[in-house]
């Protein structure tokens, strides 16, 4: 058994994962919910079950919190601002940039070190190689509790910057998002034609995975502001083809909805006169701040 006990606040799907990993690992754990049957099941595995907050805070000096939402961290973590004091709360509950900069200062301002968190992972994947889980905050309060956060997934420290977990996050859904939403348009268009999506989806896979290398090309090129290095397929191109995806898709009665937002920027792109470069110079138009 590990000599640092750990608190889970929150044993939604994912936080009855994390206490899970925690309690295999041998960290004597504490568990507090608002709905106090979920904490049922893990009490049979070990886990201590708090009935209040406080009490849960009370047990450990590290306290995990994996909640629905920014409001309810702040509603449950507010009536025991004293009893978190000389204590880490890491916060694993999905939230903003600006939140997580709001959280740490009232932490601050009560004696409580902050570490937040994101976890890339579903329920399942807890404690398995392929699921890591982003801290941002104090070096030192990370290594401290080191340990018991490599317990739940693998640990990427992003920094002190204590916005930069969430950053990294949503920065990592969004590219997820954007991918599902051209999966799904492809299975739409197939299916126009009565083909089964199992049929489609090893060659999507595979055409995925190809693609995903030109992710670090694509990094290059915005690092050094420099568009027209090493293109291969260039721009006045692909915005000439972009728009027969969107034709064959109102053709073959499949909406171009999820894809269409991006004809507009390639046209804009291509008018200012950066035909000849890379497609990734389109991020130049998608700053709406200096
Ligand atoms: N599950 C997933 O796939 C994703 C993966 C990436 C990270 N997310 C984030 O993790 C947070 C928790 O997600 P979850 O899957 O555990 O969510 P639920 O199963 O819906 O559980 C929600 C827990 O929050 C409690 N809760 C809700 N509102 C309040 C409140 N006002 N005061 C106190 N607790 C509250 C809820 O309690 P109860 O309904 O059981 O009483 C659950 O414990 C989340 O940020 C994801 O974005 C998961």
């Amino acid at each position: 058994m590990s000599d640092t006990p750990v608190t889970v606040l929150g044993l939604g799907a994912m936080g009855t994962a994390l206490a899970c990993a925690l309690l295999k690992a041998g960290f004597r754990t504490t568990v507090w919910n608002r709905t106090a049957a979920k904490a049922e099941a893990l009490a049979g595995e070990g886990a201590r079950h708090a009935a209040t907050v406080a009490e849960a805070v009370e047990a450990s000096p590290l306290v995990v919190v994996c909640l629905l939402d920014h409001d309810s961290v702040h509603d449950t973590l507010a009536p025991v601002a004293g009893a978190l004091s000389g204590k880490a709360v890491t916060n694993l509950t999905s939230g903003k940039p600006r939140q997580a900069r709001e959280l740490a200062a009232w932490a601050a301002d009560r004696g409580v070190d902050y570490l937040d968190g994101g976890i890339m992972a579903v329920p399942p994947m807890i404690a398995t190689p392929a699921a890591f889980i982003l801290y941002s905050g104090p070096r030192d309060v990370f290594e401290t509790h080191r340990a018991a956060l490599d317990a739940m997934a693998r640990s990427e420290y992003l920094g002190e910057d204590v916005g930069l977990a969430s950053l990294y996050d949503i920065a990592l859904l969004s590219a997820m998002y954007g991918m599902f939403a051209g999966i799904l348009h492809a299975h739409a268009l197939i299916r126009s034609e009565d083909i089964k999506a199992a049929d489609f989806a090893p060659m999507l896979g595979s055409w995925l995975n190809g693609m995903s290398g030109a992710a670090t090309g694509v990094a290059a090129r915005i690092d050094q502001g420099d568009y027209a290095q090493g293109v291969v397929s260039n721009l006045a191109m692909q915005e000439a083809g972009f728009h027969h995806l969107l034709e064959t898709a109102e053709e073959q009665g499949v909406s171009p909805e999820l894809l269409a937002p991006l004809a507009p920027l390639m046209t804009r792109r291509v008018a200012d006169g950066h035909g000849h470069e890379d497609l990734s110079g389109l991020v130049e138009l998608l700053r709406t701040r200096a």
